[in-house]
C-alpha cells in the first residue's frame, strides 16, 4: 500500500510493508533461498532464531544506555571516537550521538578507565557474537549463490586485520518545538537522525531497541519504515558485497529518523575487509550475460573515497566499469 507521507519535511511516498523475515533455524535450503531473494530485492532482511543470547544483547544495551547518560565531558574523555551530531568529515549532521569502536578486542582497551571494565568486556562478548552471526549469514549467502568456496565473503571479516567496526548510535527524543505545537496533533514529529546513505562495508548487523526509526529506500523517493523488533537482527548488504556479487545483491539506501518521545538505541556491527583486501567478484558471478560491473579496488581505496565524499553520495558509482 502506498500512502502520501505524513512527514512534513519533504513530500515522499511511504510503502507500508515489512522486511522479509528469515528464521535461521528453518531448513537450510529454504533459508539460503530466502536470504538470496531478500538481498536481490531489498538488500535488507530480519533474522530470528539467530542464536545470540538475550543476556548478551541486554547487557550490551544496558551499558550503551548508561554510557550515553553520562555527562558530555565524561563521554568525550572515555573515547576520542565519541561524536555528537557530526557525521563524517564533510559537514553532514544528524540528531544522533555515537560511539565508534574497532571491532577487535585490543582496540577496546583504548577506552579510558572512565568506562568500566564491564563495558569493555560486554563490547567484546557482543562483538564476537555478531561477528560469528555475520560469518554464518555470509556463508549461507555464498551457498545460495552457488559459489564453490563458501568462505569467499566471510574470510574477510574473519581476517585478523579486518577493519570491522561496532557503532553505538543513540537517537535522543526530539520534542515538538513550542512554535510548532499546533501542528503536533496532525503530524508525527520526526527529524533526521542519520541521513540517507548506503553502508560501505560487506555486511551490517543491526539491533535496535523497541523504538522505530529505520527506513529503507529501495528506489528514489520511496521509503519503507522497518518495524522495530528487539528480538531480531536487521541485516543489510553493504557496497562491498554488492561489488563481490557483481551487482546481484543490492546495497540499499536507508536512514534513521528520531522519535518524539523515546530514545532509540541501535548497536551496529559493520563487517569490513582488511585495508589491503582486493575487492573483486568471484569468477562464478561474472558471465558473458553478466559482465563485470565494477573494476577491482582495495578496501583502502574504497574507504578513502567514502570519507572524501558526503554521506548521501553514491560512492560505488566511482568504481563502475559500465
Ligand atoms: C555509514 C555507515 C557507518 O555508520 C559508517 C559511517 C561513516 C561515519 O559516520 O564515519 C560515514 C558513512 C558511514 C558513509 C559516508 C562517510 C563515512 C560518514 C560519512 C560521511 C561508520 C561508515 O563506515 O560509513
Amino acid at each position: 500500500m502506498v500512502l502520501a507521507s505524513p512527514n512534513p519535511i519533504r513530500s515522499e511516498r511511504t510503502l507500508v510493508t515489512d522486511l522479509p523475515i528469515v528464521d535461521l533455524k528453518a531448513e537450510k535450503s529454504l533459508v539460503t533461498k530466502l536470504i538470496v531473494k531478500a538481498c536481490e530485492e531489498y538488500g535488507f532482511f530480519k533474522v530470528i532464531n539467530h542464536g545470540i543470547a538475550n543476556e548478551t544483547i541486554a547487557k550490551m544495551e544496558e551499558s550503551a544506555f548508561s554510557y550515553f547518560a553520562k555527562p558530555l565531558t565524561q563521554k568525550k574523555q572515555a573515547s576520542p571516537s565519541y561524536g555528537s551530531k557530526n557525521i563524517g568529515f564533510n559537514g553532514d549532521m544528524g540528531e544522533v550521538e555515537y560511539l565508534m569502536l574497532t571491532a577487535t578486542t585490543p582496540s577496546i582497551a583504548h577506552l579510558s578507565n572512565t568506562i568500566s571494565n564491564d563495558f569493555s568486556s560486554r563490547v567484546s562478548v557482543y562483538t564476537e557474537a555478531v561477528k560469528k552471526l555475520a560469518c554464518e549469514i555470509l556463508e549461507l549467502m555464498s551457498e545460495g549463490l552457488g559459489v564453490p568456496d563458501k568462505s569467499v565473503f566471510s574470510r574477510w571479516i574473519n581476517h585478523v586485520d579486518s577493519d570491522s567496526v561496532l557503532r553505538l548510535n543513540h537517537y535522543p527524543p526530539i520534542h515538538y518545538p513550542n512554535k510548532d505545537r499546533d501542528k503536533a496533533t496532525c503530524y508525527n514529529y520526526t527529524k533526521v537522525g542519520f541521513g540517507e546513505h548506503s553502508d560501505p562495508q560487506i555486511l551490517t548487523i543491526l539491533r535496535s531497541n523497541d523504538v522505530g526509526g529505520l527506513q529503507i529506500s529501495p528506489e528514489d523517493g520511496l521509503w519503507i519504515p522497518v518495524t522495530p523488533d528487539p528480538s531480531a537482527f536487521c541485516v543489510n548488504v553493504g557496497d562491498v558485497l554488492e561489488v563481490m556479487t557483481n551487482g546481484r545483491f543490492v546495497s540499499v539506501r536507508h536512514r534513521a529518523m528520531t522519535n518524539s518521545y523515546k530514545s532509540r538505541m541501535s548497536m551496529v556491527y559493520f563487517g569490513a575487509p582488511p585495508l589491503h583486501a582486493c575487492i573483486v567478484a568471484p569468477p562464478v558471478m561474472v558471465t558473458p550475460q553478466r559482465p563485470s560491473l565494477f573494476r577491482p579496488f582495495t578496501w583502502a581505496d574504497y574507504k578513502k573515497a567514502t570519507y572524501s565524499l558526503r554521506l548521501g553520495d553514491k560512492r560505488i558509482d566511482l568504481f563502475r566499469t559500465i
